[in-house]
């Protein structure tokens, strides 16, 4: 009985709250799923969460967090593009008592206090179990290209981090090439041909570790235009589990992918919900889980996927 009354009353309290989300864009399949989810688990509990989307460009973000400000929403959800400059604009929130949330990518600074919590992956060690992952399948001998995220965004540092160190120990594992294709398929495609091309025709080139399953997508269809068979004549590992890359391994041209919930609104929310019900202060960091899928089970999970994205 307690702990309906307890339901109740949250769920009476979530419906007066207003929460702006400056979400960054529409970049990947795992982004369009965010959003998505974020409006469905805002819809779940009652609250009106104003979305801004901003093309993936700080100075949009910006603006929208100042408007937010402006109109006195409860709480600001952020999904910070790049990982510096936020400072003043935080302080503004702060200024005006506004509790910030980080989803999905965090952010530089000295002053902590400038967000309540943050709901993230662990993107180093999601990187780290790409590399041992490829470690294993390839007994540490591979000549690897990478492509990286959003230039200064805290996935692409902290993936590219994470892989480096795992590869670090395997001396005839080495990155030849590796260049950003922010976060997106039509430059995943066009960043592949090109390491194609340098590399003998992709002849020279064991796998490739992509930031992200879009990337990874656009770098398959490359693959295949090039004469090579993904994930046999160049083998494929990447992250966020979108259904497209469950499909690629189901169908053989794809290795691995790693696990990114979409859902980090689901907790955002409910965090923001206690901390405005009495004060209760979340962690620092809400973790969500990073799983590895291989294409064991890729028909299977392609088919629990589709609908959500
Ligand atoms: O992996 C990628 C997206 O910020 C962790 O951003 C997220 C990443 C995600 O565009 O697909």
């Amino acid at each position: 009985a307690t702990a309906l009354s307890a339901v109740a009353l949250s769920a009476a309290h979530a419906e007066d709250l207003t929460i702006g989300f400056s979400q960054i864009g529409s970049e990947s399949g795992w982004r369009a799923a965010e959003t998505k989810v974020s409006k469905i688990e805002a819809d779940k509990r009652g609250i009106d969460l104003k979305i801004a989307d901003a093309q993936q460009k700080q100075e949009n973000q910006i603006k929208a967090i100042r408007s937010f400000i402006a109109q006195g929403v409860d709480a600001i959800f952020l999904a910070p593009v790049v990982a510096t400059g936020w400072d003043a604009v935080l302080a503004e929130a702060k200024e005006a008592e506004i509790p910030v949330v980080l989803l999905d990518r965090t952010i530089d600074t000295p002053d902590e206090s400038l967000y309540l919590t943050a709901v993230t992956s662990d993107t180093v060690y999601e990187g780290k179990v790409a590399g041992e992952w490829l470690a294993e399948k390839t007994a540490g001998k591979c000549a690897i290209v990478e492509l990286q995220g959003t230039v200064g965004s805290s996935p692409a540092i902290n993936r590219k981090k994470g892989f480096d160190e795992a590869i670090a120990v395997h001396a005839e594992m080495k990155i030849i090439r590796t260049q950003s294709g922010d976060f997106t398929r039509a430059k995943g495609k066009e960043v592949m041909e090109s390491f194609l091309k340098a590399e003998n025709g992709g002849k020279n080139i064991c796998a490739v570790y992509a930031h992200n399953d879009d990337m990874m997508i656009g770098a398959i269809q490359a693959i295949k235009e090039a004469g090579l068979k993904p994930g046999s004549d160049i083998l494929t590992i990447s992250i966020d589990a979108v259904p497209d890359i469950f499909k690629a391994m189901a169908d053989g041209e794809a290795n691995a992918t790693v696990e990114l919930t979409p859902n980090m609104a689901g907790p955002a929310l409910d965090a923001i919900i206690a901390y405005k019900k009495d004060g209760t202060v979340p962690p620092k960091w809400i973790q969500t889980e990073s799983r590895l899928y291989l294409p064991d089970t890729a028909a299977a999970e392609y088919d629990a996927r589709k609908d959500l994205y």
